[in-house]
């Protein structure tokens, strides 16, 4: 994978250089390239940015400057994904990650200020570049430097080959079908500082293991993300899980789970 990386802050990017793609280089998977951004200025003060039109307070990344770098990093290798990290676009998760993983190359464009003009991304969609925004949750972060290194962190990591062991990635949190959250994990001693590893788990009955895991994914789902059991196909659910997510108050006799409401309850 070719992944261009466009920013005021190159040496922000030294981290990814480092642990990132020190390992996927070194198996062949992945190429970096951190850009700077100012390199496409022409003016004495190398300005990426102005005063927002309309009023307002801060400053937006001025469009001649992307439009100068994004044509020139375009026109150099396969056509790109094109990804701008935007605080107000749709939330980046495993999904896209997934999505992004099987691209050839990818094109991360580093808003800093309150953003970059609107028009930019617009204009490279109308040039047929497929271009993302996404926002990496409900926070507000100075800059896309560290939301592109999170993104690029969980696009590289399922790259074909670099995980050591695969397996743990079908296992992970909102990887598989059910995009459920992890199961607690142990390892030894089965007993530290009084505290015991749940028995099940020391029995070496790997089915009564797996279905202990599932009871308690679903409950510490259920718990700290509802949205994801809401979000829940209903006819992969087997029996056992009907049980545990009907005994934790959801109706599973829909398409999806549906919270039972409190004055059927009563
Ligand atoms: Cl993509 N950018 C900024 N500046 N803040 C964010 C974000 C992105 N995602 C969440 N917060």
């Amino acid at each position: 994978m070719l992944v261009d990386i466009v920013t005021v802050f190159p040496e922000y990017f030294d981290v990814v250089n480092l642990s990132l793609m020190g390992k996927a280089r070194a198996k062949g998977l992945l190429d970096i390239r951190v850009r700077n951004l100012r390199d496409w200025t022409h003016d004495v003060h190398h300005s990426v940015d102005d005063t927002p039109v309309g009023g307002g307070a801060g400053m937006v990344m001025k469009p001649e400057v992307w439009g100068a770098c994004l044509d020139d990093l375009l026109a150099e290798g396969p056509s790109p994904v094109l990804v701008m990290p935007n605080p107000s676009a749709p939330l980046f998760t495993q999904r896209q990650a997934t999505e992004l993983s099987h691209v050839e190359r990818l094109v991360f464009g580093c808003g800093r200020y309150e953003g970059y003009d609107a028009r930019i991304p617009e204009y490279y969609r109308g040039q047929g570049v497929d271009v993302r925004e996404y926002s990496i949750g409900d926070y507000v972060l100075n800059g896309g430097e560290v939301a592109v290194t999170a993104m690029l962190e969980a696009i590289v990591r399922l790259l074909p080959g670099f995980m050591g062991n695969p397996e743990s990635i079908v296992e992970e949190s909102y990887t598989g079908r059910d995009a459920l959250l992890e199961h607690r994990q142990y390892t030894k001693p089965a007993l530290w500082r009084g505290m015991a590893v749940p028995d099940v788990l020391l029995g070496g009955d790997h089915a009564r293991v797996d279905r202990f895991r599932r009871d308690e994914a679903l409950r510490r789902t259920s718990e700290i993300r509802p949205d994801l059991i809401a979000a829940l196909d209903c006819t992969h659910l087997d029996k056992a899980d009907r049980r545990v997510l009907e005994d934790l108050g959801w109706d599973v006799s829909g398409a999806h789970p549906t919270r039972v409401s409190p004055e059927k309850d009563r």
